[in-house]
């Protein structure tokens, strides 16, 4: 069985994070490793306040350096949300001890949406982000992120020219095959790219466009397409299946959206996405 370590927190209410990569990278049949960076009793994300946040940073060494003297390993490592400074640093010397020649690295660099950071993130914590996606094989963010990344004025619109123009950016600062989500050039789809600056190639998939943000949906697709890649997709495929996924969920979401403000319905579309994995 093929095993990958994720790491990031886990919001006990709030359907993002671990508690989103645990289910679906488990029903892409995906031994699923985890460290828990932090507990928090929701996500930071609109609709929440008040939340609770107990930092996990000193227990990510010690779980290394105990996985070290068993000798695991890993085909893939897999980031999330890192709720400071210094733990985007123990990642960063996780990343030195488990990445080898045989495996890959995927940084999904999560710092915000819409065109802001998310509660509690600074200058300094996008700066040390910038820094650990150059250890990435593949970086997984959305608009507002790579803007802060590459340190440029976020927009909603634009071409495929500046999409492009924003992936080479992002692969500069390190990163062989930096994706981008929520990519939309006209009102009617919307989906994600990628480049694979080995052989200066770019990568699209699309799906209609729902009107409407949801929260977590960055989590599922970065789960899905960590998965999608460990079980040996080739880069379009693990596009098509993310983006695939992802509208579905969407899509289940929308109706219920008043109850289901703070999360998706992953949940009610796993079963596609077992189907989609067998293509
Ligand atoms: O969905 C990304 C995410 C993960 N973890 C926590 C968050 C967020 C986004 O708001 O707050 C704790």
């Amino acid at each position: 069985m093929k095993k990958v370590v994720s790491i990031q927190d886990i919001s006990c209410f709030g359907k993002c994070s671990l508690t989103v990569a645990l289910p679906i990278l488990s029903v892409m049949g995906i031994e699923t490793a985890v460290i828990p960076t932090a507990v928090l009793s929701t996500h930071t994300g609109s609709g929440f306040s008040g939340y609770t946040f107990r930092d996990l940073t000193n227990d990510i060494p010690e779980i290394a350096k105990h996985w070290k003297s068993l000798d695991l390993s890993f085909e893939a490592l897999y980031t999330g949300y890192l709720g400071s400074i210094e733990q985007v640093q123990i990642v960063s010397d996780f990343f030195d001890e488990f990445g080898t020649d045989d495996n890959f690295i995927v940084v999904d660099p999560v710092l915000g949406d819409g065109g802001k950071l998310y509660a509690g993130f600074t200058k300094e914590h996008v700066s040390e982000m910038r820094r650990l996606c150059r250890k990435a094989d593949y970086i997984i963010p959305n608009m507002t992120e790579a803007s802060f990344l590459l340190d440029i004025p976020y927009t909603e619109n634009y071409d495929q020219d500046y999409a492009e123009k924003v992936l080479r950016g992002l692969s500069e600062l390190g990163c062989r095959t930096p994706l981008l989500t929520g990519v939309h050039f006209d009102s009617s789809s919307q989906g994600a790219a990628a480049y694979d600056s080995l052989n200066d190639k770019f990568y699209y998939s699309f799906g209609s466009n729902f009107d409407r943000t949801v929260h977590g949906t960055g989590d599922i697709f970065a789960s899905v397409f960590t998965g999608a890649v460990t079980l040996g997709k080739s880069l379009q495929q693990a596009l098509d299946i993310s983006v695939r996924y992802t509208h579905d969920c969407i899509e289940k979401t929308l109706p219920c959206f008043d109850e289901m403000w703070y999360g998706t319905c992953f949940e009610s579309c796993l079963g596609q996405l077992l189907e989609y994995i067998k293509d």
